[in-house]
C-alpha cells in the first residue's frame, strides 16, 4: 500500500478500496497536496484489478472542513486563472469509473460538501454538518457547490444556503435527497458504507461501471438523449462475458461467477 501524508488508503473487504482523509488538525482541509494524493489514489484503484468500489471518508469530527482557506488567502486571480486552481478536483467526476461512497461525519463544508456531492452515493450520521459557507469568506463555492447543491436540493433551498451560509445537518440532507441514507453513529455509518461497497463490488465490474454512467449522465442530457444513450449502453453490454454468466445462472438457479468481462 502506498504511503501518504495526508490521506490513508486500505482495502477493507473484498473488491473495496478505503481513502481516508486524514489531515485532522486542519479538520482535513483540502490542500493541494491533499488533493493529489486523492487523485493519485483515487487513479490507483480505478486501476486496480481487485477494486470494484471505493469508499472515501474522513473523521468522526470532519468529513473535510473545505478547501485550504489559508492556502488560498493570498492567492491572485492571475495566479489562480494561470494555474487552473482547482481543476485537479475535477478528476473525481470525469475520469474514475468505479463508484465512490461518500461516508461523511461531522463537517462538510465548502469544498468539503463539494467534495461529498461529487461521490456517487452520499451516507452521513445524522449529526453531520453540511454546508457552502464561502459567502462568509467573501467568495462562493468553486468546485460545483453551486450547481450538484441546486440540482439535488432544488434552487429555494440551494440559494438560501449559498447567500447565507448557513449549514443543514445529516437528517435534513437525507430528507432533501442529498443523502441515500443516515447513520445514528460513526461507526454504523462506516458499516454502512462498507456494507454497501461490499455488495456492489459482489457484483459483474463491467455492468457496475456502466450503471454508475448511464445514471450520472441523467444529470447532464436532457430526457431523450438520455434514455437514448442509456439504451446504447445496455445494448453494448450483451457484448460482455458476464451478462451471459448472469442470465445463465438465473436460469440455472446458480449463483453467478463473474469474471468481469
Ligand atoms: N482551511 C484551513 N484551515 C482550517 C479550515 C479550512 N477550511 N477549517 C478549519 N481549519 C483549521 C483551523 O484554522 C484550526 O487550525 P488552528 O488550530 O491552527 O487554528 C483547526 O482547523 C481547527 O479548527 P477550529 O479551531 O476552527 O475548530 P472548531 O471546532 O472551533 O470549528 C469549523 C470547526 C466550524 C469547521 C471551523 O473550523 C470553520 O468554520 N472552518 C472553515 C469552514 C469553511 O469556511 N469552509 C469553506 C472554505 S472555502 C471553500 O471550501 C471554497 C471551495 C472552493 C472550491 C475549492 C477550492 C480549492
Amino acid at each position: 500500500m502506498a504511503s501518504y501524508k495526508y490521506i490513508e488508503t486500505s482495502e477493507p473487504r473484498p473488491g473495496v478500496g478505503q481513502i481516508t482523509l486524514s489531515r485532522p488538525k486542519a479538520l482535513n482541509a483540502l490542500c493541494t497536496p491533499l488533493i493529489d494524493e486523492l487523485n493519485t489514489a483515487l487513479r490507483t484503484f480505478d486501476a486496480s484489478p481487485t477494486i470494484s468500489a471505493i469508499l472515501l471518508t474522513g473523521s468522526e469530527r470532519a468529513f473535510a472542513a473545505g478547501a485550504d482557506i489559508k492556502e488560498m488567502a493570498p492567492l491572485t486571480f492571475s495566479e489562480a486563472y494561470t494555474t487552473s486552481f482547482i481543476e485537479s478536483w475535477s478528476l473525481l467526476t470525469t475520469q474514475i469509473k468505479k463508484p465512490i461512497i461518500a461516508a461523511v461525519s461531522g463537517h462538510a463544508l465548502g469544498g468539503g460538501c463539494e467534495l461529498a456531492l461529487m461521490c456517487d452515493i452520499l451516507y452521513c450520521t445524522e449529526k453531520a454538518n453540511f454546508g457552502q459557507p464561502e459567502i462568509k469568506l467573501g467568495t462562493i463555492p468553486g468546485a460545483g457547490g453551486s450547481q450538484r447543491l441546486t440540482r439535488a436540493i432544488g434552487k429555494a433551498r440551494a440559494m438560501e444556503l449559498v447567500l447565507t451560509g448557513k449549514t443543514f445537518s445529516g437528517k435534513e440532507a437525507f430528507d432533501w435527497g442529498v443523502a441515500a441514507r443516515t447513520f445514528a453513529s460513526w461507526d454504523e455509518l462506516i458499516e454502512g458504507s462498507l456494507a454497501t461497497a461490499e455488495t456492489i463490488a459482489g457484483y459483474s465490474k463491467v455492468a457496475v461501471m456502466a450503471a454508475k454512467e448511464v445514471v450520472n449522465k441523467s444529470q447532464d442530457l436532457g430526457i431523450r438523449d438520455g434514455v437514448e444513450f442509456e439504451r446504447r449502453v445496455f445494448h453494448s453490454i450483451f457484448g460482455s462475458q458476464d451478462q451471459k454468466i448472469g442470465m445463465e445462472a438465473f436460469a440455472e438457479k446458480k449463483k453467478a461467477e463473474w469474471t468481469h468481462s
